[in-house]
């Protein structure tokens, strides 16, 4: 079968098309506006309520949310080692990871994004922006002491973890203020080494 993502450049979708890259599993992009200039397609919203991507379509349905499409794809291609078996040691941080990064860092990054949405009135917006920020910062300094000398986020294996913390180094954007990622070492570090991936040079057209 052929999955289907609902995908934008840029977006978190892009981390789930390296793992569809990375198992070698056959995929259509549905490009998909996630601008703030233009509604929110209808087809999405009747897959995601929310209106965000990535949604993946496979055979028996549709999945939302960049971790649970990520751990559900790994699984089901444990051949490609991109997760740690379910009762292995490691498996435990990798779940903590792909969550911490969709409920904190992910939700910073909203924050900086798209104050308005968190707040009730204009005034309070830049100071939802600024407080977001340092916060993004505290976050990935929490990630950078985690991975210490470490080769990846599990320590000497690769994992689809670290395909997430390199799309989400991605999203640091100097025009937002948001801190650079050299202020992190050891996530930056971690970054470029999954940057060498082919699938990774293939989505990011590196
Ligand atoms: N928690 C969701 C967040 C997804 C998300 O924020 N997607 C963004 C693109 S990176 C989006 O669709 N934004 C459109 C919008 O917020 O209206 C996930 O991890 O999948």
């Amino acid at each position: 079968m052929t999955y289907r993502l609902y995908y934008s450049d840029g977006s978190a979708a892009m981390g789930v098309r390296v793992v569809l890259e990375e198992i070698r599993a056959p995929y259509e992009l549905i490009w998909t506006s996630i601008s703030m200039d233009s509604p929110r397609d209808p087809e999405v919203l009747a897959l995601n309520p929310n209106g965000w991507i990535p949604v993946l379509v496979w055979e028996k349905g549709a999945i939302y949310e960049c971790g649970a499409i990520t751990t559900f794809l790994c699984d089901r291609y444990p051949e490609y080692q991109l997760a740690p078996a379910v009762d292995s040691t490691e498996r435990g941080l990798f779940l903590q990871w792909l969550f911490f990064f969709s409920s904190s860092l992910q939700n910073a990054y909203q924050m900086t994004y798209y104050p308005w949405r968190f707040c009730d009135s204009t005034q309070d917006e830049a100071s939802v922006k600024r407080r977001s920020i340092t916060r993004l910062r505290e976050l990935w300094q929490v990630v950078d002491d985690a991975i210490g000398e470490n080769d990846w986020l599990l320590g000497e294996r690769f994992s689809a973890a670290d395909i997430y913390l390199f799309m989400l180094t991605t999203w640091l954007s100097d025009s937002h203020n948001h801190p650079s990622v050299d202020s992190f070492v050891n996530v930056n570090r971690v970054a470029t080494a999954v940057m060498q991936r082919p699938s990774v040079q293939l989505v990011y057209e590196l």
